[in-house]
Protein backbone atom coordinates (compact mmCIF):
# COMPACT_ATOMS: atom_id res chain seq x y z
CA UNK A 1 0.00 0.00 0.00
CA UNK A 2 1.48 3.63 -1.14
CA UNK A 3 2.67 5.50 2.28
CA UNK A 4 0.79 8.51 1.52
CA UNK A 5 -2.81 8.47 1.94
CA UNK A 6 -5.76 10.42 0.78
CA UNK A 7 -8.89 10.98 2.26
CA UNK A 8 -12.08 13.00 0.32
CA UNK A 9 -15.99 12.95 0.57
CA UNK A 10 -18.61 13.51 -1.10
CA UNK A 11 -21.66 15.00 0.84
CA UNK A 12 -23.94 12.51 1.44
CA UNK A 13 -27.29 13.21 -0.43
CA UNK A 14 -30.75 13.58 1.01
CA UNK A 15 -32.97 10.21 -0.20
CA UNK A 16 -35.97 12.47 -0.71
CA UNK A 17 -35.44 12.96 -4.16
CA UNK A 18 -33.68 11.35 -7.21
CA UNK A 19 -30.37 12.29 -8.35
CA UNK A 20 -29.86 15.09 -10.23
CA UNK A 21 -26.89 17.12 -12.35
CA UNK A 22 -25.84 18.89 -9.12
CA UNK A 23 -24.95 15.87 -6.85
CA UNK A 24 -23.32 13.94 -10.49
CA UNK A 25 -21.44 17.48 -10.57
CA UNK A 26 -20.05 17.22 -6.67
CA UNK A 27 -19.54 13.34 -6.74
CA UNK A 28 -17.89 13.75 -10.33
CA UNK A 29 -15.50 16.39 -9.03
CA UNK A 30 -14.44 14.17 -5.77
CA UNK A 31 -13.50 11.57 -8.55
CA UNK A 32 -11.40 13.62 -10.34
CA UNK A 33 -9.55 14.20 -7.58
CA UNK A 34 -9.39 10.82 -5.97
CA UNK A 35 -8.25 9.16 -9.68
CA UNK A 36 -5.94 12.08 -9.70
CA UNK A 37 -3.99 11.38 -6.86
CA UNK A 38 -4.55 7.51 -6.70
CA UNK A 39 -2.53 7.93 -10.37
CA UNK A 40 0.10 10.37 -8.74
CA UNK A 41 0.80 7.36 -5.89
CA UNK A 42 -1.53 8.12 -2.81
CA UNK A 43 -3.78 5.66 -1.35
CA UNK A 44 -6.92 7.33 -1.56
CA UNK A 45 -10.08 6.67 0.19
CA UNK A 46 -13.22 8.11 -1.19
CA UNK A 47 -16.27 8.19 0.32
CA UNK A 48 -20.22 9.40 -1.08
CA UNK A 49 -23.20 7.73 0.50
CA UNK A 50 -26.87 8.75 1.93
CA UNK A 51 -28.44 11.09 4.41
CA UNK A 52 -31.47 9.32 5.41
CA UNK A 53 -32.70 10.26 8.93
CA UNK A 54 -34.76 13.66 9.52
CA UNK A 55 -37.87 15.29 9.24
CA UNK A 56 -37.49 16.04 5.15
CA UNK A 57 -37.23 12.40 4.95
CA UNK A 58 -39.82 11.05 7.15
CA UNK A 59 -42.16 13.30 5.16
CA UNK A 60 -41.19 12.27 1.48
CA UNK A 61 -41.77 8.89 3.29
CA UNK A 62 -45.38 9.18 4.65
CA UNK A 63 -45.82 10.70 0.79
CA UNK A 64 -44.60 7.59 -0.51
CA UNK A 65 -46.96 5.79 1.51
CA UNK A 66 -44.32 3.67 3.25
CA UNK A 67 -42.24 3.12 5.93
CA UNK A 68 -39.29 5.26 6.15
CA UNK A 69 -36.66 2.48 6.74
CA UNK A 70 -38.41 0.59 3.39
CA UNK A 71 -38.24 4.46 1.35
CA UNK A 72 -34.60 4.74 2.20
CA UNK A 73 -33.94 1.46 0.84
CA UNK A 74 -35.08 2.30 -2.55
CA UNK A 75 -34.08 5.60 -3.10
CA UNK A 76 -30.12 5.01 -1.61
CA UNK A 77 -29.80 2.99 -4.59
CA UNK A 78 -30.33 5.61 -6.70
CA UNK A 79 -27.54 7.36 -5.71
CA UNK A 80 -25.49 3.86 -5.48
CA UNK A 81 -26.29 3.61 -9.45
CA UNK A 82 -25.65 7.24 -10.15
CA UNK A 83 -22.20 6.83 -8.96
CA UNK A 84 -22.11 3.57 -11.10
CA UNK A 85 -23.60 4.94 -14.00
CA UNK A 86 -20.83 8.02 -13.45
CA UNK A 87 -17.99 5.50 -13.58
CA UNK A 88 -16.90 6.85 -9.95
CA UNK A 89 -14.64 5.28 -8.13
CA UNK A 90 -15.72 5.48 -4.41
CA UNK A 91 -13.94 2.54 -2.29
CA UNK A 92 -17.01 3.50 0.06
CA UNK A 93 -20.73 4.27 0.74
CA UNK A 94 -22.13 5.02 3.78
CA UNK A 95 -25.81 5.41 4.56
CA UNK A 96 -26.70 7.04 8.21
CA UNK A 97 -29.02 4.44 8.88
CA UNK A 98 -26.28 1.41 9.12
CA UNK A 99 -25.67 0.09 12.66
CA UNK A 100 -21.50 1.61 12.08
CA UNK A 101 -23.19 5.26 12.03
CA UNK A 102 -25.51 4.86 14.60
CA UNK A 103 -22.90 3.85 16.90
CA UNK A 104 -20.85 6.75 15.71
CA UNK A 105 -22.49 9.47 16.11
CA UNK A 106 -23.91 8.12 19.48
CA UNK A 107 -20.12 8.25 20.65
CA UNK A 108 -19.66 11.06 19.32
CA UNK A 109 -23.28 12.62 21.70
CA UNK A 110 -21.59 10.83 24.73
CA UNK A 111 -17.91 12.98 23.82
CA UNK A 112 -19.80 16.46 23.77
CA UNK A 113 -21.91 14.99 26.38
CA UNK A 114 -18.86 14.04 28.81
CA UNK A 115 -17.16 17.57 27.43
CA UNK A 116 -20.18 19.71 29.15
CA UNK A 117 -20.92 21.20 25.56
CA UNK A 118 -24.29 19.86 25.58
CA UNK A 119 -26.71 21.09 28.29
CA UNK A 120 -30.67 20.40 28.21
CA UNK A 121 -33.37 23.17 27.35
CA UNK A 122 -36.40 23.75 25.51
CA UNK A 123 -36.19 25.91 21.33
CA UNK A 124 -38.30 27.88 20.54
CA UNK A 125 -37.95 29.39 17.09
CA UNK A 126 -37.83 29.31 13.17
CA UNK A 127 -36.95 25.85 11.27
CA UNK A 128 -37.08 24.54 7.52
CA UNK A 129 -37.37 21.03 6.80
CA UNK A 130 -36.19 21.73 3.32
CA UNK A 131 -32.88 22.78 4.46
CA UNK A 132 -33.12 20.98 8.22
CA UNK A 133 -31.63 24.30 9.10
CA UNK A 134 -32.53 26.98 12.30
CA UNK A 135 -32.76 30.30 11.23
CA UNK A 136 -32.94 33.42 13.59
CA UNK A 137 -35.59 35.80 13.07
CA UNK A 138 -32.96 38.91 11.18
CA UNK A 139 -32.09 36.08 8.63
CA UNK A 140 -35.72 35.69 6.96
CA UNK A 141 -37.44 37.34 4.81
CA UNK A 142 -40.86 37.95 3.46
CA UNK A 143 -43.11 35.26 1.50
CA UNK A 144 -46.05 35.37 -0.17
CA UNK A 145 -49.31 36.34 2.38
CA UNK A 146 -47.33 36.86 4.97
CA UNK A 147 -44.96 33.96 5.22
CA UNK A 148 -41.38 34.07 5.83
CA UNK A 149 -38.73 32.12 4.04
CA UNK A 150 -35.19 31.47 4.96
CA UNK A 151 -32.35 32.66 2.96
CA UNK A 152 -31.89 29.49 0.63
CA UNK A 153 -35.83 30.39 -0.25
CA UNK A 154 -37.45 27.45 1.50
CA UNK A 155 -40.41 28.10 3.82
CA UNK A 156 -39.88 28.44 7.38
CA UNK A 157 -42.21 26.77 10.19
CA UNK A 158 -42.50 27.57 14.23
CA UNK A 159 -41.09 25.02 16.29
CA UNK A 160 -41.32 24.42 20.10
CA UNK A 161 -39.89 21.58 21.98
CA UNK A 162 -37.70 20.39 24.82
CA UNK A 163 -34.11 20.34 23.61
CA UNK A 164 -30.64 19.79 24.14
CA UNK A 165 -28.32 22.39 22.74
CA UNK A 166 -24.89 22.60 22.13
CA UNK A 167 -23.14 25.32 22.99
CA UNK A 168 -22.23 26.67 19.92
CA UNK A 169 -21.95 30.41 21.37
CA UNK A 170 -18.92 29.11 22.98
CA UNK A 171 -17.03 28.83 20.21
CA UNK A 172 -16.53 31.84 18.05
CA UNK A 173 -13.49 32.64 19.19
CA UNK A 174 -11.52 29.47 18.79
CA UNK A 175 -13.62 29.23 15.43
CA UNK A 176 -11.82 32.26 14.24
CA UNK A 177 -8.38 31.42 15.87
CA UNK A 178 -8.88 27.85 13.82
CA UNK A 179 -9.67 29.97 10.81
CA UNK A 180 -6.85 32.03 11.18
CA UNK A 181 -4.25 29.14 11.80
CA UNK A 182 -5.08 27.21 9.23
CA UNK A 183 -5.85 29.58 6.26
CA UNK A 184 -6.43 26.56 3.73
CA UNK A 185 -9.58 25.26 6.09
CA UNK A 186 -12.26 26.83 3.84
CA UNK A 187 -11.66 27.43 0.41
CA UNK A 188 -12.29 29.71 -2.21
CA UNK A 189 -11.12 32.90 -0.34
CA UNK A 190 -14.63 34.69 -1.45
CA UNK A 191 -16.76 31.69 1.34
CA UNK A 192 -13.95 31.82 3.69
CA UNK A 193 -14.63 35.46 4.08
CA UNK A 194 -18.32 35.00 4.02
CA UNK A 195 -17.85 32.26 6.98
CA UNK A 196 -15.50 34.32 9.10
CA UNK A 197 -17.70 37.43 8.96
CA UNK A 198 -20.78 34.99 10.00
CA UNK A 199 -18.81 33.48 12.79
CA UNK A 200 -18.29 37.32 14.13
CA UNK A 201 -21.39 38.25 13.90
CA UNK A 202 -21.51 35.75 16.94
CA UNK A 203 -22.71 32.48 17.18
CA UNK A 204 -25.75 31.07 18.69
CA UNK A 205 -26.19 27.62 20.58
CA UNK A 206 -27.54 25.21 18.25
CA UNK A 207 -30.24 23.11 18.98
CA UNK A 208 -29.15 19.41 18.54
CA UNK A 209 -32.36 17.38 19.22
CA UNK A 210 -35.86 17.10 18.31
CA UNK A 211 -38.58 15.40 20.25
CA UNK A 212 -41.59 15.96 17.41
CA UNK A 213 -41.33 13.47 14.86
CA UNK A 214 -39.27 10.33 15.21
CA UNK A 215 -37.13 9.36 12.34
CA UNK A 216 -33.36 10.19 13.73
CA UNK A 217 -30.91 8.41 15.66
CA UNK A 218 -31.92 8.19 19.32
CA UNK A 219 -30.14 10.26 21.67
CA UNK A 220 -28.20 7.99 24.20
CA UNK A 221 -29.69 7.75 27.73
CA UNK A 222 -32.97 9.72 26.53
CA UNK A 223 -34.72 8.40 23.53
CA UNK A 224 -37.49 10.61 24.10
CA UNK A 225 -35.14 12.91 21.57
CA UNK A 226 -33.49 11.83 18.27
CA UNK A 227 -30.71 13.80 17.05
CA UNK A 228 -30.73 16.85 14.80
CA UNK A 229 -29.82 15.60 11.03
CA UNK A 230 -27.03 17.48 10.70
CA UNK A 231 -24.63 16.21 13.81
CA UNK A 232 -26.15 13.22 12.83
CA UNK A 233 -24.81 13.57 9.11
CA UNK A 234 -21.45 15.01 9.77
CA UNK A 235 -20.63 12.26 11.87
CA UNK A 236 -20.84 9.84 8.55
CA UNK A 237 -17.15 10.77 7.67
CA UNK A 238 -15.77 10.15 10.53
CA UNK A 239 -17.68 7.11 10.93
CA UNK A 240 -16.30 5.66 7.81
CA UNK A 241 -12.68 6.33 8.70
CA UNK A 242 -13.68 3.79 11.61
CA UNK A 243 -15.10 5.86 14.58
CA UNK A 244 -15.48 5.67 17.46
CA UNK A 245 -12.52 3.15 17.41
CA UNK A 246 -9.95 6.03 17.48
CA UNK A 247 -7.30 3.01 17.95
CA UNK A 248 -8.22 1.43 14.27
CA UNK A 249 -5.84 1.09 11.85
CA UNK A 250 -8.22 3.11 9.60
CA UNK A 251 -8.87 5.68 11.51
CA UNK A 252 -5.51 6.66 12.17
CA UNK A 253 -4.72 6.49 8.78
CA UNK A 254 -7.56 8.80 7.18
CA UNK A 255 -8.71 10.77 9.90
CA UNK A 256 -8.78 13.93 9.36
CA UNK A 257 -10.33 14.11 5.84
CA UNK A 258 -7.93 16.08 3.71
CA UNK A 259 -11.10 17.04 1.82
CA UNK A 260 -14.72 17.46 2.15
CA UNK A 261 -16.06 18.55 -1.00
CA UNK A 262 -19.53 20.29 -0.64
CA UNK A 263 -21.56 23.17 -2.29
CA UNK A 264 -22.21 26.18 -1.52
CA UNK A 265 -25.86 26.17 0.18
CA UNK A 266 -24.05 23.46 2.89
CA UNK A 267 -20.89 25.38 4.06
CA UNK A 268 -22.28 26.96 6.83
CA UNK A 269 -23.10 23.47 8.52
CA UNK A 270 -19.19 21.56 7.39
CA UNK A 271 -17.03 25.03 8.33
CA UNK A 272 -18.72 26.05 11.14
CA UNK A 273 -20.29 23.31 13.30
CA UNK A 274 -18.58 20.51 11.86
CA UNK A 275 -15.12 21.40 13.65
CA UNK A 276 -16.92 23.20 16.61
CA UNK A 277 -18.65 19.94 16.99
CA UNK A 278 -15.10 18.10 16.53
CA UNK A 279 -12.92 20.60 18.58
CA UNK A 280 -15.79 19.80 21.53
CA UNK A 281 -15.02 16.62 21.53
CA UNK A 282 -11.42 16.68 21.26
CA UNK A 283 -11.08 15.72 17.67
CA UNK A 284 -9.40 16.86 14.83
CA UNK A 285 -11.00 19.20 12.05
CA UNK A 286 -10.97 17.57 8.48
CA UNK A 287 -8.14 19.63 6.58
CA UNK A 288 -10.03 21.27 4.20
CA UNK A 289 -13.88 22.61 3.28
CA UNK A 290 -14.06 23.25 -0.78
CA UNK A 291 -17.68 24.92 -1.37
CA UNK A 292 -18.23 25.01 -4.68
CA UNK A 293 -20.45 27.09 -6.66
CA UNK A 294 -24.36 26.26 -8.02
CA UNK A 295 -25.33 24.71 -11.43
CA UNK A 296 -28.28 26.87 -13.48
CA UNK A 297 -29.79 25.54 -16.95
CA UNK A 298 -30.35 27.53 -19.31
CA UNK A 299 -30.24 30.61 -16.88
CA UNK A 300 -32.83 29.83 -15.14
CA UNK A 301 -32.36 27.93 -11.48
CA UNK A 302 -33.19 24.71 -11.28
CA UNK A 303 -36.11 23.28 -9.58
CA UNK A 304 -38.94 20.48 -10.19
CA UNK A 305 -41.31 23.05 -10.07
CA UNK A 306 -39.83 24.40 -13.18
CA UNK A 307 -39.67 21.08 -14.59
CA UNK A 308 -35.80 21.91 -16.17
CA UNK A 309 -34.06 19.43 -13.58
CA UNK A 310 -31.27 17.91 -15.34
CA UNK A 311 -30.93 13.89 -15.87
CA UNK A 312 -27.25 13.28 -15.93
CA UNK A 313 -28.42 9.59 -16.97
CA UNK A 314 -29.93 11.62 -20.19
CA UNK A 315 -26.65 13.49 -20.60
CA UNK A 316 -24.56 10.40 -20.31
CA UNK A 317 -26.86 8.89 -22.95
CA UNK A 318 -27.00 11.81 -25.36
CA UNK A 319 -23.59 12.83 -25.13
CA UNK A 320 -21.27 10.15 -23.72
CA UNK A 321 -20.16 9.44 -20.28
CA UNK A 322 -16.31 10.98 -20.79
CA UNK A 323 -17.46 13.69 -22.30
CA UNK A 324 -20.03 14.92 -20.13
CA UNK A 325 -17.50 14.08 -17.10
CA UNK A 326 -15.35 16.43 -19.12
CA UNK A 327 -17.84 19.25 -19.94
CA UNK A 328 -18.59 19.43 -16.45
CA UNK A 329 -15.25 19.33 -14.86
CA UNK A 330 -14.01 22.33 -17.73
CA UNK A 331 -16.87 24.36 -18.55
CA UNK A 332 -16.93 26.54 -14.98
CA UNK A 333 -14.19 27.89 -12.74
CA UNK A 334 -14.18 25.48 -10.28
CA UNK A 335 -16.18 27.05 -7.11
CA UNK A 336 -18.25 29.75 -9.43
CA UNK A 337 -22.10 29.19 -9.83
CA UNK A 338 -22.09 27.87 -13.95
CA UNK A 339 -25.03 27.66 -16.04
CA UNK A 340 -25.93 24.86 -18.08
CA UNK A 341 -25.88 25.48 -21.85
CA UNK A 342 -26.62 22.70 -24.48
CA UNK A 343 -24.68 24.44 -27.04
CA UNK A 344 -21.72 24.81 -24.43
CA UNK A 345 -21.84 21.32 -23.79
CA UNK A 346 -21.83 20.76 -27.97
CA UNK A 347 -18.99 23.06 -28.63
CA UNK A 348 -17.07 21.92 -25.83
CA UNK A 349 -17.09 17.78 -27.24
CA UNK A 350 -16.73 19.32 -31.05
CA UNK A 351 -14.11 21.56 -30.29
CA UNK A 352 -11.61 20.08 -27.62
CA UNK A 353 -12.50 16.79 -27.69
CA UNK A 354 -13.72 15.54 -31.17
CA UNK A 355 -11.30 18.17 -33.35
CA UNK A 356 -8.46 18.62 -30.34
CA UNK A 357 -7.48 16.09 -28.56
CA UNK A 358 -9.18 13.43 -30.88
CA UNK A 359 -7.86 14.67 -34.15
CA UNK A 360 -4.60 14.84 -32.57
CA UNK A 361 -3.90 11.30 -31.84
CA UNK A 362 -5.79 9.60 -34.97
CA UNK A 363 -3.72 11.70 -37.57
CA UNK A 364 -1.14 10.55 -36.01
CA UNK A 365 -2.03 6.95 -35.38
CA UNK A 366 -3.06 6.84 -38.81
CA UNK A 367 -0.12 8.52 -40.09
CA UNK A 368 2.36 5.76 -38.65
CA UNK A 369 0.11 2.77 -39.47
CA UNK A 370 0.50 4.04 -43.00
CA UNK A 371 4.02 5.34 -42.80
CA UNK A 372 5.88 4.31 -40.11
CA UNK A 373 5.44 0.77 -39.61
CA UNK A 374 2.45 0.51 -37.44
CA UNK A 375 5.21 1.22 -34.56
CA UNK A 376 6.46 3.88 -32.78
CA UNK A 377 9.48 5.15 -35.29
CA UNK A 378 12.77 6.19 -33.70
CA UNK A 379 13.57 9.66 -32.94
CA UNK A 380 16.89 11.12 -34.53
CA UNK A 381 18.17 14.62 -32.85
CA UNK A 382 15.59 16.66 -31.48
CA UNK A 383 15.08 19.67 -33.17
CA UNK A 384 13.86 23.32 -30.80
CA UNK A 385 10.57 22.98 -31.80
CA UNK A 386 10.31 19.09 -30.80
CA UNK A 387 12.01 20.35 -27.35
CA UNK A 388 9.92 23.07 -26.17
CA UNK A 389 6.73 20.48 -27.44
CA UNK A 390 8.52 17.67 -24.85
CA UNK A 391 9.23 20.38 -21.99
CA UNK A 392 5.45 21.61 -22.02
CA UNK A 393 3.90 18.14 -21.70
CA UNK A 394 6.85 17.05 -19.49
CA UNK A 395 6.31 19.71 -16.94
CA UNK A 396 1.91 19.50 -17.73
CA UNK A 397 1.69 17.29 -14.61
CA UNK A 398 3.74 19.57 -12.26
CA UNK A 399 1.13 22.24 -13.46
CA UNK A 400 -1.48 19.92 -12.92
CA UNK A 401 -1.15 19.15 -9.73
CA UNK A 402 -0.42 22.46 -8.14
CA UNK A 403 -4.49 23.19 -9.67
CA UNK A 404 -5.68 19.87 -8.29
CA UNK A 405 -4.13 20.77 -4.94
CA UNK A 406 -6.18 23.95 -4.88
CA UNK A 407 -9.21 22.11 -6.07
CA UNK A 408 -9.30 24.48 -9.57
CA UNK A 409 -9.80 21.73 -11.86
CA UNK A 410 -10.38 24.05 -14.51
CA UNK A 411 -7.15 25.60 -14.02
CA UNK A 412 -5.99 21.65 -14.41
CA UNK A 413 -8.27 20.96 -17.55
CA UNK A 414 -7.56 24.27 -19.26
CA UNK A 415 -3.69 23.48 -18.96
CA UNK A 416 -4.44 20.03 -20.24
CA UNK A 417 -6.16 21.32 -23.13
CA UNK A 418 -3.37 24.01 -23.82
CA UNK A 419 -0.71 21.31 -24.75
CA UNK A 420 -3.50 19.69 -26.93
CA UNK A 421 -3.78 22.67 -28.47
CA UNK A 422 0.15 23.15 -29.04
CA UNK A 423 0.55 19.85 -29.70
CA UNK A 424 -1.74 20.29 -33.10
CA UNK A 425 -0.23 23.59 -33.76
CA UNK A 426 3.16 21.56 -33.98
CA UNK A 427 1.91 18.85 -36.13
CA UNK A 428 0.77 21.55 -38.75
CA UNK A 429 4.15 23.24 -38.89
CA UNK A 430 6.31 20.50 -38.49
CA UNK A 431 3.83 19.05 -41.39
CA UNK A 432 5.32 15.30 -41.42
CA UNK A 433 2.97 14.58 -44.66
CA UNK A 434 5.65 16.53 -46.37
CA UNK A 435 8.78 15.44 -44.99
CA UNK A 436 7.48 11.48 -45.79
CA UNK A 437 9.27 12.37 -49.58
CA UNK A 438 12.23 14.90 -48.15
CA UNK A 439 13.54 13.83 -44.83
CA UNK A 440 12.04 10.60 -43.36
CA UNK A 441 14.46 10.38 -40.48
CA UNK A 442 13.00 13.85 -39.34
CA UNK A 443 9.64 12.76 -39.98
CA UNK A 444 10.32 9.65 -37.18
CA UNK A 445 11.50 12.21 -35.19
CA UNK A 446 8.03 14.50 -35.45
CA UNK A 447 5.98 11.49 -35.12
CA UNK A 448 7.74 10.39 -32.11
CA UNK A 449 7.61 13.25 -30.34
CA UNK A 450 3.60 13.50 -30.86
CA UNK A 451 3.66 10.13 -29.70
CA UNK A 452 5.05 11.02 -26.91
CA UNK A 453 2.85 13.96 -25.72
CA UNK A 454 0.11 12.02 -26.48
CA UNK A 455 1.16 9.49 -24.14
CA UNK A 456 1.48 11.96 -21.78
CA UNK A 457 -2.28 13.72 -22.19
CA UNK A 458 -3.40 10.25 -22.60
CA UNK A 459 -2.60 9.91 -18.76
CA UNK A 460 -3.47 12.65 -17.66
CA UNK A 461 -6.58 12.86 -18.96
CA UNK A 462 -7.38 9.14 -16.77
CA UNK A 463 -8.70 11.28 -13.81
CA UNK A 464 -11.24 13.14 -16.00
CA UNK A 465 -11.95 10.41 -18.64
CA UNK A 466 -11.00 7.19 -17.88
CA UNK A 467 -12.56 5.28 -20.25
CA UNK A 468 -11.19 7.03 -22.94
CA UNK A 469 -7.88 7.81 -22.00
CA UNK A 470 -7.89 3.89 -21.22
CA UNK A 471 -8.58 3.39 -25.08
CA UNK A 472 -6.34 5.87 -26.12
CA UNK A 473 -3.37 4.23 -24.08
CA UNK A 474 -4.40 0.89 -25.43
CA UNK A 475 -3.73 2.39 -29.22
CA UNK A 476 -0.21 3.85 -28.07
CA UNK A 477 0.78 0.21 -26.71
CA UNK A 478 0.76 1.43 -23.27
CA UNK A 479 0.76 -1.70 -20.81
CA UNK A 480 -1.71 -1.19 -17.58
CA UNK A 481 1.09 -1.05 -15.72
CA UNK A 482 2.91 1.81 -17.21
CA UNK A 483 -0.26 3.92 -16.81
CA UNK A 484 0.19 5.18 -13.36
CA UNK A 485 2.14 9.75 -13.15
CA UNK A 486 5.48 7.87 -12.07
CA UNK A 487 6.08 6.98 -15.97
CA UNK A 488 5.18 10.69 -16.89
CA UNK A 489 8.31 12.62 -18.66
CA UNK A 490 11.50 11.00 -19.09
CA UNK A 491 10.62 7.96 -16.95
CA UNK A 492 8.12 5.86 -19.65
CA UNK A 493 8.99 7.64 -22.56
CA UNK A 494 7.62 5.59 -26.07
CA UNK A 495 9.89 2.54 -27.10
CA UNK A 496 10.79 2.85 -30.82
CA UNK A 497 9.60 -0.51 -32.57
CA UNK A 498 6.51 -1.14 -30.19
CA UNK A 499 3.85 -2.58 -32.25
CA UNK A 500 0.92 0.04 -32.71
CA UNK A 501 -2.84 -1.11 -32.91
CA UNK A 502 -4.93 -0.65 -36.05
CA UNK A 503 -6.16 3.38 -34.40
CA UNK A 504 -9.70 3.83 -33.95
CA UNK A 505 -11.50 7.15 -33.33
CA UNK A 506 -11.60 7.81 -29.58
CA UNK A 507 -13.66 11.27 -29.34
CA UNK A 508 -16.63 11.30 -32.13
CA UNK A 509 -17.79 14.49 -32.97
CA UNK A 510 -21.74 14.95 -32.17
CA UNK A 511 -23.52 14.90 -34.95
CA UNK A 512 -21.70 12.02 -35.81
CA UNK A 513 -22.84 10.34 -32.62
CA UNK A 514 -26.09 11.50 -33.15
CA UNK A 515 -26.42 10.10 -36.60
CA UNK A 516 -25.22 7.06 -35.54
O1 LIG B 1 -27.60 19.01 1.67
N1 LIG B 1 -25.56 22.87 -8.41
O2 LIG B 1 -28.04 16.95 0.74
P1 LIG B 1 -28.62 17.34 -0.69
C1 LIG B 1 -24.46 22.33 -7.84
N2 LIG B 1 -27.88 15.80 3.07
N3 LIG B 1 -24.49 21.42 -6.85
C2 LIG B 1 -25.69 21.01 -6.41
C3 LIG B 1 -26.89 21.51 -6.96
C4 LIG B 1 -26.80 22.48 -8.02
N4 LIG B 1 -27.86 23.02 -8.61
N5 LIG B 1 -27.91 20.90 -6.32
C5 LIG B 1 -27.36 20.05 -5.40
C6 LIG B 1 -27.68 17.79 1.75
N6 LIG B 1 -26.02 20.10 -5.46
C7 LIG B 1 -27.28 17.07 3.01
C8 LIG B 1 -25.77 16.98 3.06
S1 LIG B 1 -23.49 16.23 4.25
C9 LIG B 1 -23.03 15.76 5.78
C10 LIG B 1 -25.22 16.34 4.30
C11 LIG B 1 -25.08 19.29 -4.66
O3 LIG B 1 -29.15 16.07 -1.26
C12 LIG B 1 -24.16 20.16 -3.83
O4 LIG B 1 -23.02 19.41 -3.48
O5 LIG B 1 -29.54 18.49 -0.60
C13 LIG B 1 -24.98 20.36 -2.58
O6 LIG B 1 -24.20 20.78 -1.47
C14 LIG B 1 -25.55 18.99 -2.39
O7 LIG B 1 -25.83 18.52 -3.73
C15 LIG B 1 -26.82 18.99 -1.53
O8 LIG B 1 -27.34 17.71 -1.53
Amino acid sequence: MPSKSYYITTPIYYVNDKPHIGHAYTTLACDLLARFKRLDGYDVMFLTGTDEHGQKVEKAAQTAGIDPKAFCDQVSQNFRDLAKSLNVSNTDFIRTTEPRHIKSVQALWDKLLAAGDIYLGHYEGWYAVRDEAFYQEDELTAGPDGSKLAPSGAPVEWVKEPSYFFKLSAWGERLLKFYDENPGFILPNSRRNEVISFVKGGLHDLSVSRTTFKWGVPVPNDPAHIMYVWLDALTNYMTAAGYPDTDSASYKRYWPADLHMVGKDILRFHAVYWPAFLMAAGLQPPKRVFAHGWWTNEGQKISKSLGNVIDPLALIEEFGLDQTRYFLMREVPFGNDGDFRRDGLIQRINSELANGFGNLAQRTLSFCAKNADASVPAPGPLADIDEALLAQADSLSDTMRKAMDEQALHVALQSWYDLVDAANKYIDVAAPWTLRKTDPARMNTVLWALLETIRQLAILAQPAMPDSAARMLDQLGVSEAARSFAHLGEAGRLRAGTPLPTPQGVFPRYQDAAKA
